[in-house]
């Protein structure tokens, strides 16, 4: 059997939250957990959309994923969330809903200019040149966590040794 809790990333875009949360959820398949990953493709599109990139939709956003991951959890599934959810109150009301020990919060702490060299979709270079407002890391604050769980420098490690990171914690607290 597992205890389940949510397994909340937070960290800028192009961090590797999601994958990371992808990555670890593979893993813990393999050693049979029951796992559902919350990310901006099943969750913006639907239960949040219309939801923008305001602080007040931030803060919504990250409110329903808490509720939403709070019924997974009644549900005995491990949840993996992958949002940048850049506000520290925010984070922490998520935590005051669960019960002790059900809120893992992952900082993947990778520098800026990491994230911004990465670049996937080209974000950071239409934020830098105003296309986007609100941008994260550019025109829009994010708060680092203060004390989390753990954190995972993703400039420094591969996904692998992050993952190994990830799931050493899960057993070493009796997590799965
Ligand atoms: C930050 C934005 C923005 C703005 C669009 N700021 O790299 P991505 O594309 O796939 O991940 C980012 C995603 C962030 O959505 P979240 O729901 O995780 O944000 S929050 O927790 O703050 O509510 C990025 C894209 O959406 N994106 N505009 N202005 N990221």
């Amino acid at each position: 059997g597992h205890k389940s809790s949510i397994l909340w990333f937070t960290g800028l875009s192009g961090s590797g939250k999601s994958t990371l949360a992808n990555a670890v959820e593979k893993e813990l398949h393999k050693r049979n957990v029951h796992t559902y990953v919350l990310d901006g493709d099943n969750v913006r599109h639907g239960l949040n959309k219309g939801l923008g990139f305001s602080e007040e939709d931030r803060k919504e956003n990250i409110r329903r994923i808490g509720e939403v991951g709070k019924l997974f959890v009644d549900a005995g599934v491990i949840t993996l969330t992958a949002f940048i959810s850049p506000f520290r109150q925010d984070r922490d009301n998520v935590r005051a809903i669960l019960e002790e020990g059900e809120f893992i919060e992952i900082f993947v702490d990778a520098p800026l200019a990491t994230c911004e060299s990465r670049d996937p979709k080209g974000l950071y270079e239409k934020a830098r040149a105003g296309v986007i407002p609100n941008f994260t890391g550019i025109s829009s604050p994010y708060e680092q966590p203060e004390n989390p769980e753990l954190t995972i420098n993703t400039a420094e490690l591969t996904i692998e040794q992050s993952v190994e990171k990830i799931v050493q914690y899960l057993v070493v607290n009796g997590y799965v």
